[in-house]
């Protein structure tokens, strides 16, 4: 195991992996930017390091200044937490150059599940069910419209390189296949330096199920489960939950068989998720993402085990500590992404927090770098704390969600704690019938809007 390791991000998620790391008796670096000199995470670790100035690009994203903290305090793995440095394939090789550990998969992983034609290709091969569309990359128009005709409108045209609902456009009919073809096309060059398109058949309501997978990196891989994201805001999830209201035992055991057995067979290492849409009882795989999850939490509460730990044994060389017939799910959990943002805009609200309480009891978890006194600066995101409740089921996790959310206290900033007040309310939130429109269009009509 290893004695130190450094942990290459901010709030909630540096946490979260500092006190992994401390019940393991593993020592933590926290780094940091100027902006962050009084953070949590700073506080919390055994030792800190300031990587740069508050922009993230001269910091939390500086390689050179991310090494040399290893260098300086003997750090010998990294973790990278989500977002920053967590999917970035060139960092990985660079740590390992440098003789130090990546906490997560190989940089080949990384680069094959980042360009979403490679990903897709790779996955069907390892038979994971896919969207029906273009046999990877559509490189002309006339191409295009060839494939529009063939798999039927309405179809989607997506960018390689893109993912998180960036560099896609929906052609509703023929008719729009030329500007959705070429927009889309743009996009990537534009915001990837990548113009390679696919194709897919448009679902029209399906939900966003995602699979957590987990593997040794020698061949032996689990699943844990589902968690059904679909309640999203302009590709940000808000509310998550674990197991999925309409996953039954036998469609869980069986895409989760599959999603096990293809990471298997490619060795992959640490966590992983497989994302699906799912429409009429169907998984069609549209990525997969290669870092811990913002919402890996309620996955830890219904199986009850802890993934930060898990990646730091796989990293040092040692086995999972369990095996799938060691996985049962208990129950059932939420997650709300409290953000320091201002409804009903959902507009950046940073500031100095005067009071923060944090909720407790029975089944309750808050993950939250807050503090009294604390100022959120305005340089990354507004992420301010994920809110996780855990109950013996759905009723029992929702009933929990309210009595936590009233018991929270964060002043001084708008939060969208609110919005779950008022979610809460819904007939379709409580019965668990939504997809991933559900919420864009009920926001329409809530909220004062
Ligand atoms: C789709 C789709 C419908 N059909 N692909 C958006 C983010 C990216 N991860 C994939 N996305 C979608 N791909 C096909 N073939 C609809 C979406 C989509 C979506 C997916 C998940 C969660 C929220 C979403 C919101 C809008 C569109």
């Amino acid at each position: 195991m290893f004695n130190k390791i450094l942990v290459a991000n901010r709030g909630e998620i540096a946490l979260r992996v500092i006190r992994a790391a401390r019940e393991m008796g593993v020592g933590s670096v926290a780094v940091h930017s100027t902006a962050d000199s009084d953070a949590m995470h700073v506080r919390m670790a055994d030792e800190s390091v300031c990587i740069g100035p508050p922009s993230a690009t001269d910091s939390y994203l500086s390689v050179p200044a991310i090494i040399s903290a290893c260098e300086i305090t003997g750090a010998e793995a990294i973790h990278p937490g989500y977002g920053f440095l967590s999917e970035n394939a060139n960092f990985v090789q660079i740590v390992q150059d440098h003789g130090l550990t990546f906490i997560g998969p190989t940089a080949e992983h990384i680069r094959v599940m980042g360009d979403k034609i490679t990903a897709k290709d790779t996955m069907k091969a390892l038979g994971v069910p896919c969207v029906p569309g273009s046999d990877g990359g559509v490189p002309t128009l006339a191409e295009a419209k060839r494939i529009g005709d063939e798999i039927g409108y309405p179809v989607i045209i997506k960018a390689t390189a893109g993912g998180g609902g960036r560099g896609m456009k929906v052609a509703e009919t023929a008719k729009d296949m030329e500007s959705a073809f070429l927009t889309a096309r743009a996009e990537g060059k534009s915001n990837f330096g990548n113009d390679e398109v696919y194709i897919e058949k448009y679902l029209q309501s399906p939900r966003h199920i995602e699979i957590q997978v987990f593997g040794d990196g020698k061949g032996r891989a689990v699943h844990l489960g589902e968690r059904d994201c679909s309640l999203q805001r302009r590709h940000q999830k808000v509310f998550e939950e674990a197991p999925g209201p309409s996953i039954t035992p036998e469609l869980r055991a069986k895409i989760g068989k599959v999603c096990a057995d293809a990471v298997a067979k490619i060795d992959y290492a640490g966590a992983g998720t497989i994302e699906f849409l799912f429409e009429n009882n169907e998984f069609y795989f549209i990525e997969m993402n290669t870092r811990l999850q913002v919402e890996h939490p309620v996955t830890e509460a219904i199986f009850g085990v802890d993934l930060v730990r898990e990646q730091i044994r796989v990293a040092s060389g040692l086995p999972m500590s369990f095996q799938q017939d060691d996985l049962h799910i208990n129950g059932h959990a939420i997650e709300v992404r409290i953000n320091a943002e201002k409804l009903p805009n959902f507009a950046p609200s940073p500031g100095r927090i005067s009071q923060y309480h944090a909720p407790g009891g029975l089944g309750v978890r808050m993950d939250s770098a807050l503090y009294d006194g604390y100022s959120i600066p305005p340089y990354y995101d507004s992420l301010i704390g994920k809110l996780i409740v855990h109950g013996r089921d759905r009723p029992e996790a929702l009933a929990r969600l309210n009595r936590a959310l009233g018991e929270l206290i964060v002043d001084g900033v708008h939060t969208t704690v609110p919005l779950f007040h008022e979610l809460l309310q819904d007939p379709d939130v409580n019965s668990g019938e939504y997809n991933i429109h559900w919420l864009e269009k009920w926001l329409l009509t809530h909220l004062n809007g």
